[in-house]
């Protein structure tokens, strides 16, 4: 009887713990990302898929394998006996049968697929709301043309109701994914793709970058918030404000400091009523403290988050665009001091 290589085994142990590890966490149902636990009908429609592809799939491996167990054994080399076992050849059933079967599992496979494939590109109510999603390295962000509303990283939906989506990119492809809403669906520049998503639940639900797309693509996040229609239509009224004005020295300094070409902030970014900031290299911050998550979903939106994000946002993005081209963080002798980065944060969180 050969050795079996320890190292082999060992090699094999972990292999096996470590998919076992991954099936365990990757598949309990309140995983914040979990695809099994759908909450509207197109994350539905794709999970059955999942489960008949599955469970077909697990028929046909029970059934090879037992006739595979029952041949092995059945038919194994007995002792004494060195003469070849009888020789098949051609069996026109059985190869017809073996034809057959797959191919009628295929079709079976095909038709719930292809069907749910058209069905989320094409909107049961074509007049609902549409919401213009476009992809940035590395942020969202959303615009709702119909009530006039934009905003970054934080979708509000009202709950039961058909969300039509238009997706496109700024830059380079990516991948438009909220688990428990939809499957994935890419977001490619110059090419735009439609789909659809419901939920028939209130909570907050997370999304992501699914699609490669430079350094910081793991932190390209984003949450949907599903909401009442009427904790929805206060949203949107709260949205259409202008921006808050300054209210005392400190915001107002961090105002001025915002508007200034020293700052250089308003080049990128937009504050509604201002005159001069309506940038779009960088997320809309007219209504930022309003928003529960800073950078794209990575981080909560509390003073000493946003402190940090204005002192160095590249250790805490690598290689944003913020960092990269504004002249604050890449130039050393314009760089923020303690106090101005406070001025700022002050101002900032005053924009409810
Ligand atoms: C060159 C363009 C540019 C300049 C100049 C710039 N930003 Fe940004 N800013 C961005 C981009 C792009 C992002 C998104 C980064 C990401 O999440 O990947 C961002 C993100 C932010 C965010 C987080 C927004 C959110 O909702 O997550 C804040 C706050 C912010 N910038 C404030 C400022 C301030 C204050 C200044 C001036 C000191 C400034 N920015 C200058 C491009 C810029
Ligand atoms: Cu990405």
């Amino acid at each position: 009887m050969p050795t079996i290589n320890r190292q082999v085994v060992k090699y094999c142990f972990v292999l096996l713990a470590g998919t076992i590890l991954a099936l365990i966490f990757g598949c309990t149902p309140d995983h914040p990302q979990s695809t099994f636990d759908t909450v509207g009908p197109v994350s539905q429609s794709q999970a059955l898929i999942f489960y008949i592809i599955t469970y077909a799939g697990l028929v046909v491996f029970i059934l090879v394998m037992a006739i595979l167990i029952y041949s092995a054994i059945k038919f194994r080399r007995r002792q004494n006996t060195d003469a070849d076992p009888e020789q098949i050849h051609g069996n026109n059933t059985l190869e017809i049968a073996w034809t057959v079967i797959p191919a009628l599992l295929l079709v079976a496979v095909a038709v719930p697929s292809l069907k749910s494939l058209f069905d989320v590109t094409v909107s049961p109510e074509p007049e609902a709301m549409t919401v213009n999603v476009t992809a940035n390295q590395w942020w969202f962000r959303f615009d709702i043309p119909e009530l006039g509303v934009v905003t970054a990283n934080e979708l509000h939906i009202p709950v039961g109701e058909v969300i039509n989506l238009r997706l496109n990119s700024r830059d380079v492809i990516h991948s438009f994914w909220v688990p428990k809403l939809a499957g994935k669906f890419d977001m490619i520049p110059n090419n735009e793709n439609t789909m659809w998503f419901q939920s028939d639940e209130e909570g907050i639900f997370y999304g992501q970058c699914a699609e490669f797309c430079g350094e910081s693509h793991a932190l390209m996040r984003f949450k949907v918030i599903v909401e009442s229609r009427k904790e929805f239509d206060n949203w949107v009224q709260e949205q259409l404000t202008d921006a808050n004005k300054p209210s005392d020295p400190l915001t107002q300094q961090g105002h001025d400091l915002f508007m200034s070409s020293e700052g250089g902030c308003y080049a990128c970014h937009t504050i509604r009523g201002s005159k001069k900031a309506y940038g779009e290299v960088g997320p809309e911050l007219t209504h930022f403290s309003s928003r529960k998550h800073l950078a794209a979903g990575i981080m909560d939106n509390t003073h000493e988050n946003l402190i940090s994000w204005l002192t160095d946002p590249d250790s805490i993005k690598p290689g944003n665009i913020m960092a990269k081209n504004a002249a604050v963080y890449n130039d050393s002798e314009k760089s923020l001091s303690d106090p101005e980065i406070s001025a700022l944060a002050a101002y900032l969180r005053s924009l409810e």
